[in-house]
């Protein structure tokens, strides 16, 4: 199942404008501790958009705004949350690596490695149902280097249960070069999971969407899990705050080159879509995202007073 591009296109706009957002709160100092964002990725949390159910679970990690908005959570109290604001998705407690919505089962995780464990358990609880929801569990490619990634799969597939790994592959693992301490790529470990695996272009959101829907698929199917692995780069530092010295400069300007919006936008005017209909998407995403930022600016944080409301239980009498 895929989408037209200019779908895509608005889809990527909207991640870009919405991180961009993000990017303006670090530099305010609204937004405390890490951030990071998935600038130069959009295409690959853009191509998931459509394919999955309320009931399927999303798990993400730490780089997981686009997730999100591809699972349909919805803007505002996702940007609140970040901006630490009490009508965020968690009341502004959990912050950028901690958003969660139950509504639509989207969670994250910034243990690396641990979004596949929590996905399992979703698969586990779907085929214990009898219910052909399916899990999905976004990876790093640092990520598929732990024991969770490897322990998960291979219950999967013993258990054909209806797991998906999307591995968003952007080379690096902070400043570690990952197919440097990679036996293997992250497709190719399919088979050892008795899995579905495949490698697409993750600068192009129908190449994703057509690899996405079809391991979803084959897991609403019965067929077991798989592993979709997209490749991308990061524009920015691991995290807002990163010198960012592992890369060069050339290596900078040659990725540039990958901007996913860039190259939709001109694919799209090889169609024939004028320049001035493209701003006007451009202003309108914009103009979509300030608005609402400026309603998650005006919002309250939470009271300091309830700084242990959800850390503990109450005890047990
Ligand atoms: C278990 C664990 N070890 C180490 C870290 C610190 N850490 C945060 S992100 C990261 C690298 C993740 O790389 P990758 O999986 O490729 O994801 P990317 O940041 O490239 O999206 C590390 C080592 C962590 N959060 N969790």
């Amino acid at each position: 199942m895929t989408l037209d591009l200019m779908t895509y296109y608005r889809h990527m706009l909207r991640i870009r404008h919405f991180e961009e957002a993000c990017l303006s709160g670090v530099a305010s100092g609204e937004i405390h501790g890490e951030l990071h964002t998935a600038i130069g990725q959009e295409a690959i949390a853009a191509g998931m958009v459509g394919i999955l159910r309320d009931d399927d679970a999303l798990v993400s990690t730490h780089r997981n705004h686009g997730h999100g908005i591809a699972k349909g959570v919805p803007l505002e109290p996702m940007l609140a949350e970040i901006f630490e604001k009490e009508t965020g998705l968690c009341g502004g407690f959990g912050g950028h690596m901690h958003l969660f919505d139950p509504d639509r089962l989207f969670s994250t995780t910034g243990i690396v490695g641990a979004t596949l464990p929590v996905a399992l358990g979703h698969a586990y609880a779907a085929f214990l149902d009898g219910s052909d929801a399916v899990a999905v569990a976004v990876s790093g490619d640092g990520g598929v280097n732990t024991g969770g990634f490897h322990e998960s799969l291979n219950l999967a597939g013993a258990l054909k249960l209806p797991l998906v790994v999307l591995v968003e592959n952007n080379d690096w693992a902070i400043s570690v070069v990952s197919s440097e301490v990679s036996a293997v790529g992250s497709a190719e470990r399919a088979p050892a999971y008795a899995a579905w695996g495949t490698r697409v272009d993750g600068t192009d959101p129908a190449a994703v969407a057509v690899a996405f829907a079809e391991a979803v698929a084959r897991a609403r199917r019965g067929e077991g899990p798989a592993i979709v692995e997209a490749t991308a780069q990061r524009f920015r530092g691991h995290y807002e705050g990163d010198p960012d010295l592992y890369r060069t400069p050339e290596l900078k300007e040659a990725m540039a080159a990958k901007d996913p919006l860039v190259i939709a936008r001109r694919e799209l005017e090889a169609q024939g879509i004028g320049t001035d209909h493209l701003d006007d998407l451009v202003a309108e995403s914009q103009a979509q995202i300030d608005a609402i930022l400026a309603r998650v600016r005006a919002a309250e944080q939470p009271d300091p007073s309830r700084a242990h409301d959800h850390v503990f239980t109450g005890g047990v009498a």
